[in-house]
């Protein structure tokens, strides 16, 4: 007879162990809020054309990417959710210029939560897949507590993304593995699917958008080269799989091993310009991808050690595989 399958909740319940005592319960509260609220967005997605929720709201947020109507609503669903959780103090979200701040009686073991709420919105107008990306840092009591959120990013005390595809999945992580759950619809429950996921020590796919290919370093566009030349014995060349949502360009590398690769403009070799962003996007990625076994770095260096000064301060990012993800690092060594 098959196992009951395991509840994100009852997961999380096992996973206490492994926190310091002092944020197990915020920590709980808090994941076990996102993902209530990733119920929701899922079934947003699912009627935004039937409810004119397609399309923008006709302005640009803080990034200077243009708002859609869902980034908005996303945004107010998830501020609602961690009001409700009860253990976050703080918001610091791509659709917020400052962190919002949310009075909480859990005190010093209150989290600041870094979020983007809907990943990849570019693809919204056009069905593709999107997702909510998070992280959790330790508010240390601080008050306003959005400033606790800066820092680098090995001080997350979790981390994890929502992808909305043709299912629902939420990967997330504590620091003690990386593990993957499947949305039931008909319960509204996230089952255990893919317990401690471990990602392939190589891969055969490369994910960027090759239309930057011009701006790039000269590393990486040397990696690149590598990556498309044939050569049958080394498993190359690999294959070009990129989605528009980092989210779901993500996902696919863990479970699949290769890469995914945002590097910077480099136009200006003076002035490099990264595009995502490094504390609701690039460092919690990179912490799950790191828990899994794989690799996430800069370029020139492990991205967990940078340190956000700024809320949305943006970081290069090469993650994936730990053998690819070193090589990529190899030819920027040569071409610097
Ligand atoms: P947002 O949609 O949350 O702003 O995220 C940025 C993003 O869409 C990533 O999900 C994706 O990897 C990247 O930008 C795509 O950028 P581009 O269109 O330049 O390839």
């Amino acid at each position: 007879m098959a196992a009951t399958p395991v509840t994100l909740s009852e997961h999380l319940a096992s996973q206490r162990a492994h926190l310091p005592r002092e944020h197990a319960s915020g920590v709980v509260a808090v994941i076990g809020g996102i993902a209530r609220v990733a119920v929701v967005i899922a079934q947003e997605l699912a009627h935004a054309a039937l409810r004119d929720r397609l399309g923008s709201v006709g302005g640009t947020n803080v990034s200077g990417d243009e708002v859609k109507k869902l980034d908005v609503w996303g945004h107010e669903a998830m501020l609602a959710g961690l009001r409700a959780s009860g253990g976050c103090a703080a918001l610091v979200s791509e659709e917020a210029k400052e962190p919002v701040e949310i009075p909480v009686s859990a005190g010093a073991s209150a989290l600041v939560v870094c979020c983007d709420p809907v990943d990849g919105s570019s693809n919204l107008d056009v069905n593709g897949a999107v997702g909510t990306i998070f992280s959790l840092r330790p508010s240390r009591g601080q008050s306003p507590a959005g400033p606790a959120a800066l820092g680098r990013g090995t001080e997350q005390v979790a981390a994890g993304y929502v992808m909305y595809g043709p299912g629902t999945v939420l990967v997330y992580t504590i620091g003690h593995g990386a593990h993957g759950f499947t949305l039931n619809p008909e319960s509204g429950e996230f089952l255990l699917t893919h317990p401690e996921i471990r990602i392939p020590k190589r891969g055969k796919v490369y994910g960027i958008n090759e239309g930057n290919y011009y701006s790039w370093h000269a590393g990486q566009r040397k990696f690149v080269d590598h990556l498309r030349t044939p050569d049958k014995a080394e498993g190359r060349p690999y294959s070009l799989r990129y989605s528009g949502a980092m989210v779901a360009d993500v996902h696919r590398t863990l479970l699949d091993g290769g890469l995914f690769m945002y590097p910077a403009d480099c136009s200006d070799p003076a002035k490099p310009k990264a595009k995502l962003r490094l504390l609701y996007e690039v460092a919690p990625m990179a912490f799950v991808v790191e828990q899994a076994g794989g690799r996430a770095s800069t370029g020139a260096g492990r991205v967990l050690e940078l340190a956000a000064t700024e809320y949305h301060q943006r970081a290069a990012i090469i993650l994936g595989s730990q053998d690819d993800v070193a090589l990529a690092e190899e030819f920027y060594r040569r071409s610097s």
